[in-house]
Protein backbone atom coordinates (compact mmCIF):
# COMPACT_ATOMS: atom_id res chain seq x y z
CA UNK A 1 0.00 0.00 0.00
CA UNK A 2 0.95 3.70 -0.56
CA UNK A 3 -0.70 5.22 1.96
CA UNK A 4 -1.46 4.59 5.61
CA UNK A 5 -4.52 6.58 5.69
CA UNK A 6 -6.57 8.87 3.02
CA UNK A 7 -9.18 11.41 3.57
CA UNK A 8 -11.81 11.83 0.72
CA UNK A 9 -14.63 13.99 -0.07
CA UNK A 10 -13.80 16.63 2.11
CA UNK A 11 -14.17 20.23 2.16
CA UNK A 12 -10.67 21.00 4.03
CA UNK A 13 -10.55 24.43 5.84
CA UNK A 14 -7.44 26.11 6.65
CA UNK A 15 -6.60 29.77 8.15
CA UNK A 16 -5.70 30.70 4.06
CA UNK A 17 -8.46 28.74 2.01
CA UNK A 18 -11.91 27.00 2.08
CA UNK A 19 -11.61 24.14 -0.95
CA UNK A 20 -12.65 20.44 -1.43
CA UNK A 21 -9.64 17.77 -1.60
CA UNK A 22 -8.88 14.73 -0.97
CA UNK A 23 -5.62 14.13 1.86
CA UNK A 24 -3.29 11.45 1.79
CA UNK A 25 -1.30 10.28 4.79
CA UNK A 26 1.89 8.47 5.40
CA UNK A 27 4.01 7.68 8.39
CA UNK A 28 2.25 10.33 10.54
CA UNK A 29 2.38 13.10 8.14
CA UNK A 30 -0.08 14.83 5.56
CA UNK A 31 1.98 13.72 2.48
CA UNK A 32 -0.53 14.63 -0.46
CA UNK A 33 -3.14 16.90 -1.11
CA UNK A 34 -5.30 15.77 -4.29
CA UNK A 35 -8.73 16.79 -6.23
CA UNK A 36 -11.92 15.61 -4.42
CA UNK A 37 -12.62 12.04 -4.53
CA UNK A 38 -9.32 11.07 -6.59
CA UNK A 39 -7.89 9.47 -3.71
CA UNK A 40 -11.32 7.30 -2.81
CA UNK A 41 -9.67 4.17 -4.54
CA UNK A 42 -6.08 4.92 -3.75
CA UNK A 43 -4.03 2.34 -2.26
CA UNK A 44 -4.38 2.76 1.53
CA UNK A 45 -4.82 0.81 4.70
CA UNK A 46 -7.68 3.11 5.33
CA UNK A 47 -10.08 4.97 3.49
CA UNK A 48 -12.48 7.72 5.56
CA UNK A 49 -14.81 9.31 3.94
CA UNK A 50 -15.59 13.04 5.02
CA UNK A 51 -18.87 12.85 2.97
CA UNK A 52 -18.49 16.45 2.01
CA UNK A 53 -18.35 17.29 6.03
CA UNK A 54 -15.63 20.00 6.99
CA UNK A 55 -11.61 18.96 7.77
CA UNK A 56 -9.74 21.15 9.84
CA UNK A 57 -6.33 21.29 11.45
CA UNK A 58 -6.47 19.67 14.81
CA UNK A 59 -7.06 22.18 17.76
CA UNK A 60 -4.11 23.38 19.23
CA UNK A 61 -5.13 24.64 22.73
CA UNK A 62 -2.09 26.88 24.81
CA UNK A 63 -3.53 27.50 28.33
CA UNK A 64 -4.77 24.37 29.91
CA UNK A 65 -4.02 23.57 33.42
CA UNK A 66 -3.19 19.80 34.58
CA UNK A 67 -2.40 18.57 37.74
CA UNK A 68 -1.18 21.95 39.29
CA UNK A 69 -1.25 22.33 43.05
CA UNK A 70 -3.54 24.57 44.86
CA UNK A 71 -2.20 27.91 43.23
CA UNK A 72 -5.88 29.51 42.59
CA UNK A 73 -7.84 28.89 46.13
CA UNK A 74 -8.52 26.10 48.20
CA UNK A 75 -8.98 23.38 46.07
CA UNK A 76 -7.10 20.89 43.64
CA UNK A 77 -7.25 20.47 39.82
CA UNK A 78 -10.04 17.71 38.79
CA UNK A 79 -7.92 17.01 35.94
CA UNK A 80 -4.74 14.66 35.81
CA UNK A 81 -2.54 14.96 32.53
CA UNK A 82 -4.34 11.72 31.82
CA UNK A 83 -7.95 12.78 32.25
CA UNK A 84 -6.98 16.15 30.65
CA UNK A 85 -6.11 14.99 27.41
CA UNK A 86 -8.39 12.58 26.98
CA UNK A 87 -10.97 15.46 27.16
CA UNK A 88 -8.80 17.18 24.38
CA UNK A 89 -8.97 14.49 21.59
CA UNK A 90 -12.49 13.69 22.29
CA UNK A 91 -13.07 17.38 21.38
CA UNK A 92 -11.02 17.60 18.68
CA UNK A 93 -7.62 19.43 19.96
CA UNK A 94 -4.54 17.48 19.67
CA UNK A 95 -2.43 19.82 20.87
CA UNK A 96 -2.45 21.21 24.31
CA UNK A 97 0.36 23.41 25.98
CA UNK A 98 0.24 23.04 29.74
CA UNK A 99 1.49 24.76 32.80
CA UNK A 100 4.93 23.78 34.61
CA UNK A 101 4.05 25.81 38.02
CA UNK A 102 6.96 26.39 40.06
CA UNK A 103 6.02 27.76 43.50
CA UNK A 104 6.98 30.63 45.41
CA UNK A 105 8.88 27.96 47.60
CA UNK A 106 11.08 26.70 44.76
CA UNK A 107 13.93 28.57 43.50
CA UNK A 108 14.74 25.89 40.57
CA UNK A 109 12.48 26.27 37.44
CA UNK A 110 14.30 23.33 36.28
CA UNK A 111 13.03 21.39 39.36
CA UNK A 112 9.59 22.84 38.20
CA UNK A 113 10.01 21.28 35.03
CA UNK A 114 11.47 18.01 35.64
CA UNK A 115 8.22 17.23 37.95
CA UNK A 116 5.43 18.00 35.50
CA UNK A 117 7.26 15.70 32.94
CA UNK A 118 7.00 13.33 35.30
CA UNK A 119 3.41 13.56 35.88
CA UNK A 120 3.36 13.86 31.94
CA UNK A 121 4.93 11.19 30.85
CA UNK A 122 3.18 8.17 29.34
CA UNK A 123 -0.47 9.78 30.65
CA UNK A 124 -1.23 11.96 27.33
CA UNK A 125 -3.80 11.09 24.84
CA UNK A 126 -2.09 14.27 22.61
CA UNK A 127 0.39 15.78 21.98
CA UNK A 128 1.89 18.21 24.40
CA UNK A 129 4.24 20.95 25.23
CA UNK A 130 4.90 23.44 29.08
CA UNK A 131 4.94 26.84 29.71
CA UNK A 132 6.95 27.55 32.68
CA UNK A 133 5.03 29.06 35.48
CA UNK A 134 7.26 31.12 36.84
CA UNK A 135 6.29 31.75 40.79
CA UNK A 136 9.37 32.85 42.27
CA UNK A 137 11.79 34.78 39.56
CA UNK A 138 14.60 34.11 41.90
CA UNK A 139 18.17 34.33 40.79
CA UNK A 140 18.63 31.07 39.98
CA UNK A 141 15.07 30.95 37.84
CA UNK A 142 16.25 33.89 35.51
CA UNK A 143 19.58 32.33 34.61
CA UNK A 144 17.81 28.77 34.16
CA UNK A 145 15.76 30.86 31.11
CA UNK A 146 18.04 29.74 28.78
CA UNK A 147 18.30 26.05 29.43
CA UNK A 148 14.63 25.91 29.22
CA UNK A 149 14.42 27.64 26.51
CA UNK A 150 17.20 26.02 24.19
CA UNK A 151 17.60 22.48 25.80
CA UNK A 152 14.53 21.90 26.89
CA UNK A 153 12.49 23.44 24.23
CA UNK A 154 9.93 25.14 26.74
CA UNK A 155 9.62 29.04 25.12
CA UNK A 156 7.38 30.53 26.79
CA UNK A 157 6.37 31.44 30.52
CA UNK A 158 3.44 33.03 32.43
CA UNK A 159 3.48 35.48 35.13
CA UNK A 160 0.80 36.56 37.59
CA UNK A 161 -0.23 40.22 38.38
CA UNK A 162 -2.75 38.72 40.99
CA UNK A 163 -2.86 35.50 43.04
CA UNK A 164 -1.31 35.39 46.23
CA UNK A 165 0.95 32.29 45.75
CA UNK A 166 1.70 33.80 42.35
CA UNK A 167 1.74 37.43 42.14
CA UNK A 168 5.08 39.01 41.31
CA UNK A 169 6.13 42.74 41.70
CA UNK A 170 6.26 45.54 38.87
CA UNK A 171 10.47 45.45 39.53
CA UNK A 172 10.01 41.42 38.86
CA UNK A 173 7.94 41.40 36.10
CA UNK A 174 11.06 43.90 34.43
CA UNK A 175 13.79 41.09 35.50
CA UNK A 176 11.74 38.46 33.54
CA UNK A 177 11.23 40.72 30.59
CA UNK A 178 14.54 41.21 30.14
CA UNK A 179 15.86 37.73 30.52
CA UNK A 180 12.46 36.37 28.40
CA UNK A 181 13.80 38.70 25.78
CA UNK A 182 17.28 37.81 26.06
CA UNK A 183 16.40 34.20 25.52
CA UNK A 184 13.27 34.83 22.60
CA UNK A 185 10.88 33.46 25.54
CA UNK A 186 7.35 34.68 24.90
CA UNK A 187 6.13 36.34 28.48
CA UNK A 188 2.36 35.40 29.19
CA UNK A 189 0.84 37.97 31.75
CA UNK A 190 -2.15 37.43 33.96
CA UNK A 191 -3.20 40.95 33.27
CA UNK A 192 -5.63 41.72 36.65
CA UNK A 193 -4.16 43.96 39.56
CA UNK A 194 -3.99 41.53 42.53
CA UNK A 195 -3.27 44.27 45.38
CA UNK A 196 -6.87 46.22 44.76
CA UNK A 197 -8.68 42.86 44.34
CA UNK A 198 -7.40 41.64 47.80
CA UNK A 199 -8.67 45.18 49.08
CA UNK A 200 -12.31 44.68 47.46
CA UNK A 201 -12.80 41.28 48.65
CA UNK A 202 -11.98 42.54 52.08
CA UNK A 203 -14.59 45.72 51.32
CA UNK A 204 -17.02 42.79 50.44
CA UNK A 205 -15.93 40.47 53.44
CA UNK A 206 -16.67 43.18 56.64
CA UNK A 207 -20.08 43.35 54.94
CA UNK A 208 -20.67 39.57 54.93
CA UNK A 209 -21.08 39.50 51.45
CA UNK A 210 -19.61 35.48 50.41
CA UNK A 211 -21.54 33.91 47.92
CA UNK A 212 -20.04 32.99 44.54
CA UNK A 213 -21.27 36.29 42.95
CA UNK A 214 -19.24 38.21 44.93
CA UNK A 215 -16.11 37.19 43.03
CA UNK A 216 -17.09 39.38 40.25
CA UNK A 217 -18.07 42.17 42.28
CA UNK A 218 -14.18 42.33 44.18
CA UNK A 219 -13.03 42.03 40.56
CA UNK A 220 -14.51 44.80 38.26
CA UNK A 221 -13.21 45.69 34.96
CA UNK A 222 -11.16 48.63 35.70
CA UNK A 223 -8.87 45.94 37.45
CA UNK A 224 -7.95 43.63 34.35
CA UNK A 225 -8.16 47.13 31.83
CA UNK A 226 -5.33 48.55 34.49
CA UNK A 227 -3.02 45.64 34.33
CA UNK A 228 -3.51 45.25 30.49
CA UNK A 229 -2.29 48.83 30.33
CA UNK A 230 0.42 48.64 32.82
CA UNK A 231 1.99 45.27 31.31
CA UNK A 232 2.11 47.25 28.13
CA UNK A 233 3.73 49.89 29.73
CA UNK A 234 6.34 47.37 31.08
CA UNK A 235 6.64 45.33 28.01
CA UNK A 236 7.55 48.91 25.88
CA UNK A 237 10.25 50.15 28.38
CA UNK A 238 11.74 46.98 28.60
CA UNK A 239 12.53 47.94 24.45
CA UNK A 240 9.30 46.24 23.02
CA UNK A 241 9.55 43.20 24.60
CA UNK A 242 6.79 40.75 23.18
CA UNK A 243 4.15 39.66 25.55
CA UNK A 244 0.63 37.77 25.43
CA UNK A 245 -2.36 39.12 27.46
CA UNK A 246 -3.90 35.64 28.47
CA UNK A 247 -7.48 35.65 28.77
CA UNK A 248 -9.19 39.02 28.15
CA UNK A 249 -12.44 39.97 28.96
CA UNK A 250 -13.27 43.32 29.12
CA UNK A 251 -13.39 45.65 26.35
CA UNK A 252 -11.61 48.26 27.88
CA UNK A 253 -8.61 45.89 27.76
CA UNK A 254 -9.13 45.22 24.69
CA UNK A 255 -9.14 48.51 23.58
CA UNK A 256 -5.24 49.31 25.66
CA UNK A 257 -4.61 45.96 23.48
CA UNK A 258 -5.79 48.02 19.93
CA UNK A 259 -4.22 50.47 20.35
CA UNK A 260 -0.66 49.27 21.78
CA UNK A 261 -1.14 46.88 17.87
CA UNK A 262 -1.95 50.07 16.43
CA UNK A 263 1.29 51.78 17.20
CA UNK A 264 3.42 48.51 16.02
CA UNK A 265 3.93 47.25 19.88
CA UNK A 266 4.63 43.66 19.73
CA UNK A 267 1.46 43.16 22.30
CA UNK A 268 -0.42 39.85 21.57
CA UNK A 269 -3.83 39.25 23.09
CA UNK A 270 -5.63 35.59 23.90
CA UNK A 271 -9.52 35.10 24.54
CA UNK A 272 -11.62 32.32 25.90
CA UNK A 273 -14.92 30.48 25.15
CA UNK A 274 -15.69 31.84 29.12
CA UNK A 275 -15.94 35.33 27.77
CA UNK A 276 -17.93 34.40 24.88
CA UNK A 277 -20.70 32.37 26.02
CA UNK A 278 -21.16 33.14 30.06
CA UNK A 279 -21.90 36.57 32.33
CA UNK A 280 -22.07 37.46 35.40
CA UNK A 281 -25.64 36.49 35.56
CA UNK A 282 -24.33 32.79 35.53
CA UNK A 283 -21.99 33.38 38.92
CA UNK A 284 -25.18 34.83 40.36
CA UNK A 285 -27.35 31.01 40.48
CA UNK A 286 -28.89 30.48 43.49
CA UNK A 287 -26.92 28.75 46.16
CA UNK A 288 -23.71 28.05 45.46
CA UNK A 289 -24.29 27.24 41.95
CA UNK A 290 -22.84 30.46 40.71
CA UNK A 291 -19.53 28.87 41.80
CA UNK A 292 -19.43 26.50 38.64
CA UNK A 293 -18.60 29.89 36.83
CA UNK A 294 -16.09 30.90 38.97
CA UNK A 295 -12.87 31.74 37.28
CA UNK A 296 -10.85 35.10 37.08
CA UNK A 297 -11.18 37.03 35.28
CA UNK A 298 -14.47 36.77 35.90
CA UNK A 299 -17.42 36.76 33.24
CA UNK A 300 -18.52 39.76 32.25
CA UNK A 301 -21.80 41.27 30.60
CA UNK A 302 -23.51 40.61 27.23
CA UNK A 303 -22.06 43.72 25.47
CA UNK A 304 -18.16 42.56 26.37
CA UNK A 305 -19.25 39.52 24.84
CA UNK A 306 -20.06 41.33 21.92
CA UNK A 307 -16.72 43.17 22.11
CA UNK A 308 -14.60 40.35 22.52
CA UNK A 309 -16.13 38.69 19.10
CA UNK A 310 -15.38 41.79 17.42
CA UNK A 311 -11.96 42.12 18.92
CA UNK A 312 -11.79 38.48 17.26
CA UNK A 313 -12.88 39.13 14.17
CA UNK A 314 -10.59 42.29 13.72
CA UNK A 315 -7.93 40.54 14.83
CA UNK A 316 -6.96 41.91 18.26
CA UNK A 317 -7.30 38.59 19.70
CA UNK A 318 -4.32 36.18 17.80
CA UNK A 319 -5.55 33.28 19.93
CA UNK A 320 -8.74 31.77 21.54
CA UNK A 321 -7.56 29.11 23.87
CA UNK A 322 -9.66 27.32 26.60
CA UNK A 323 -8.02 28.18 29.77
CA UNK A 324 -9.33 24.58 31.02
CA UNK A 325 -8.36 25.07 34.81
CA UNK A 326 -10.96 22.24 36.28
CA UNK A 327 -12.60 22.08 40.00
CA UNK A 328 -15.16 19.29 41.06
CA UNK A 329 -18.32 21.50 42.06
CA UNK A 330 -19.45 18.97 44.45
CA UNK A 331 -16.25 18.18 46.98
CA UNK A 332 -15.78 19.83 49.54
CA UNK A 333 -12.70 18.14 50.68
CA UNK A 334 -10.75 18.44 46.99
CA UNK A 335 -13.66 20.54 44.83
CA UNK A 336 -14.91 23.98 44.97
CA UNK A 337 -17.11 23.34 48.30
CA UNK A 338 -13.87 23.67 50.01
CA UNK A 339 -14.95 26.47 51.19
CA UNK A 340 -18.28 25.69 52.66
CA UNK A 341 -17.78 25.17 56.23
CA UNK A 342 -20.68 25.65 59.18
CA UNK A 343 -19.11 29.52 59.76
CA UNK A 344 -19.38 30.18 56.04
CA UNK A 345 -22.55 28.48 55.11
CA UNK A 346 -23.02 30.15 51.58
CA UNK A 347 -19.13 29.38 50.79
CA UNK A 348 -16.68 32.26 50.94
CA UNK A 349 -15.56 33.32 47.26
CA UNK A 350 -12.52 34.70 47.75
CA UNK A 351 -11.29 30.35 48.20
CA UNK A 352 -13.47 29.78 45.86
CA UNK A 353 -10.31 27.84 43.59
CA UNK A 354 -10.75 30.18 40.08
CA UNK A 355 -11.32 28.09 36.95
CA UNK A 356 -13.56 26.03 34.90
CA UNK A 357 -13.22 22.99 32.37
CA UNK A 358 -13.43 23.73 28.36
CA UNK A 359 -10.65 21.90 26.83
CA UNK A 360 -13.26 19.61 25.34
CA UNK A 361 -16.12 22.11 24.34
CA UNK A 362 -14.12 24.67 23.02
CA UNK A 363 -13.90 23.55 19.48
CA UNK A 364 -17.18 22.68 19.11
CA UNK A 365 -18.59 25.64 21.16
CA UNK A 366 -16.94 27.89 18.60
CA UNK A 367 -17.89 25.90 15.50
CA UNK A 368 -21.70 25.57 16.27
CA UNK A 369 -21.93 29.46 17.36
CA UNK A 370 -21.09 30.38 13.25
CA UNK A 371 -20.12 33.44 14.16
CA UNK A 372 -16.36 33.17 12.74
CA UNK A 373 -14.94 32.88 9.34
CA UNK A 374 -14.09 29.34 8.96
CA UNK A 375 -10.64 30.22 8.30
CA UNK A 376 -10.42 32.66 11.27
CA UNK A 377 -11.90 29.72 13.39
CA UNK A 378 -8.89 27.84 12.35
CA UNK A 379 -6.08 30.97 12.42
CA UNK A 380 -7.43 31.21 16.26
CA UNK A 381 -7.74 27.91 17.10
CA UNK A 382 -5.14 26.03 15.55
CA UNK A 383 -2.69 27.67 13.20
CA UNK A 384 -1.74 30.75 15.21
CA UNK A 385 -1.44 28.98 18.73
CA UNK A 386 0.97 27.09 16.38
CA UNK A 387 2.85 30.00 15.42
CA UNK A 388 2.69 31.69 18.64
CA UNK A 389 3.87 28.69 20.49
CA UNK A 390 7.13 27.66 18.24
CA UNK A 391 4.89 24.51 16.74
CA UNK A 392 4.28 26.06 13.36
CA UNK A 393 4.40 24.27 10.38
CA UNK A 394 4.64 20.80 12.29
CA UNK A 395 1.24 21.64 14.24
CA UNK A 396 -1.72 23.80 12.68
CA UNK A 397 -1.87 23.75 9.41
CA UNK A 398 -2.41 20.91 6.59
CA UNK A 399 1.00 21.18 4.26
CA UNK A 400 1.91 18.11 2.47
CA UNK A 401 5.33 16.60 3.81
CA UNK A 402 5.67 19.06 6.37
CA UNK A 403 2.41 19.34 8.85
CA UNK A 404 1.71 16.16 11.38
CA UNK A 405 -1.65 14.63 10.31
CA UNK A 406 -3.28 16.09 13.02
CA UNK A 407 -6.97 16.50 11.58
CA UNK A 408 -10.64 17.00 12.14
CA UNK A 409 -13.30 16.05 10.44
CA UNK A 410 -16.34 17.31 11.54
CA UNK A 411 -20.56 15.76 10.04
CA UNK A 412 -21.81 16.99 6.93
CA UNK A 413 -24.86 18.40 6.12
CA UNK A 414 -27.88 15.92 6.90
CA UNK A 415 -25.63 13.97 9.15
CA UNK A 416 -24.69 17.04 11.99
CA UNK A 417 -25.80 15.75 15.45
CA UNK A 418 -28.45 17.94 17.11
CA UNK A 419 -26.48 18.31 20.92
CA UNK A 420 -27.64 19.37 23.97
CA UNK A 421 -24.42 19.59 26.08
CA UNK A 422 -24.81 17.46 29.18
CA UNK A 423 -21.57 16.91 31.60
CA UNK A 424 -22.14 13.27 31.13
CA UNK A 425 -20.91 13.49 27.35
CA UNK A 426 -17.49 14.38 28.34
CA UNK A 427 -14.71 12.96 28.83
CA UNK A 428 -12.55 14.91 31.69
CA UNK A 429 -12.69 13.80 35.19
CA UNK A 430 -14.75 16.61 36.60
CA UNK A 431 -18.53 16.60 37.71
CA UNK A 432 -19.83 19.29 35.76
CA UNK A 433 -19.48 21.30 32.81
CA UNK A 434 -20.45 25.17 32.98
CA UNK A 435 -21.86 24.96 29.49
CA UNK A 436 -24.34 22.31 30.49
CA UNK A 437 -27.53 22.77 28.41
CA UNK A 438 -26.08 24.41 25.36
CA UNK A 439 -27.35 23.80 21.83
CA UNK A 440 -24.36 22.46 19.61
CA UNK A 441 -24.92 21.86 16.01
CA UNK A 442 -21.53 19.53 15.12
CA UNK A 443 -19.06 18.21 17.03
CA UNK A 444 -15.65 16.54 15.66
CA UNK A 445 -16.41 12.89 14.32
CA UNK A 446 -13.41 11.80 13.76
CA UNK A 447 -9.87 13.20 15.36
CA UNK A 448 -6.83 12.45 14.27
CA UNK A 449 -3.32 12.71 15.53
CA UNK A 450 -0.40 12.22 13.65
CA UNK A 451 -2.32 9.58 11.08
CA UNK A 452 -4.01 7.60 13.87
CA UNK A 453 -7.76 7.74 14.33
CA UNK A 454 -7.92 8.84 17.98
CA UNK A 455 -11.35 9.47 18.47
CA UNK A 456 -14.06 8.21 16.53
CA UNK A 457 -17.46 9.55 17.61
CA UNK A 458 -19.69 6.95 16.40
CA UNK A 459 -17.70 3.91 16.66
CA UNK A 460 -15.73 3.53 20.02
CA UNK A 461 -15.78 6.76 21.13
CA UNK A 462 -11.83 7.57 22.60
CA UNK A 463 -9.95 4.75 20.49
CA UNK A 464 -6.64 6.42 21.15
CA UNK A 465 -4.20 5.37 24.10
CA UNK A 466 -2.78 7.59 27.12
CA UNK A 467 0.39 6.67 26.19
CA UNK A 468 0.75 7.98 22.17
CA UNK A 469 0.74 11.72 23.37
CA UNK A 470 5.07 13.05 22.69
CA UNK A 471 6.19 15.84 24.27
CA UNK A 472 6.77 18.41 21.66
CA UNK A 473 10.06 20.34 22.33
CA UNK A 474 9.26 24.04 20.69
CA UNK A 475 11.25 26.51 19.17
CA UNK A 476 10.94 30.27 19.47
CA UNK A 477 8.08 31.73 18.06
CA UNK A 478 7.37 32.48 14.15
CA UNK A 479 4.44 34.63 14.27
CA UNK A 480 4.48 38.28 12.80
CA UNK A 481 8.34 38.40 12.71
CA UNK A 482 8.58 38.47 16.44
CA UNK A 483 11.69 37.71 17.05
CA UNK A 484 13.23 39.43 14.06
CA UNK A 485 11.94 42.61 14.99
CA UNK A 486 13.26 42.34 18.60
CA UNK A 487 16.84 42.01 17.09
CA UNK A 488 16.62 44.95 15.26
CA UNK A 489 15.61 47.28 18.20
CA UNK A 490 19.04 46.15 19.33
CA UNK A 491 19.40 45.41 23.00
CA UNK A 492 18.10 47.01 26.01
CA UNK A 493 19.79 49.30 27.09
CA UNK A 494 18.97 51.59 30.55
CA UNK A 495 21.05 54.55 29.77
CA UNK A 496 18.83 55.03 26.87
CA UNK A 497 16.45 57.02 28.59
N1 LIG B 1 -7.80 31.79 35.94
C1 LIG B 1 -8.61 30.80 36.17
O1 LIG B 1 -9.80 30.96 36.08
N2 LIG B 1 -8.06 29.63 36.52
C2 LIG B 1 -6.71 29.38 36.65
C3 LIG B 1 -5.86 30.51 36.55
C4 LIG B 1 -6.49 31.73 36.08
O2 LIG B 1 -5.83 32.68 35.85
ZN1 LIG C 1 -4.45 33.44 34.34
ZN1 LIG D 1 -4.90 29.94 33.15
ZN1 LIG E 1 -6.88 30.46 34.25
Amino acid sequence: VEYDLVITNGICVTAADIASYDIAIKDEKIVLLAPSGSLAQAAARKIIDAEGGYVTPGGVDCHVHLEEPPLFGKGYSSDTYETGTRSAIAGGCTTIVGFAPQPKTEPSLLKALKDTHARASGNSFCDYGFHMLVGNPSEQALEELSTISGDEGVTSLKIYMTYTALQIRDDQILSVLLKARENRILTMIHCENGDVLNWMTDQLEAKNLFDPKYHSHSRPPILEAEATNRAIALSSLISHTPILIVHVSDPGATLRIRKAQTNGQPIFAETCPQYLFLTRDDLAAPGFEGAKCVCSPPPRDKESQEAIWTGLRNGTFTVLSSDHCPFNYDDAERGKKTCITPEYPVGRFKQIPNGIPGVETRLPLVFSAGRLALTKFVEVMSTNPAKLYGLYPKKGSLIPGVSDADIVIWYPEGKKPNITLTNEMLHHANDYTPFEGRKIGNWPRYTLLRGKVVWDRDNGGVVGEKSYGQFLKRGASTLDRIWETVEEQGPFDVASF
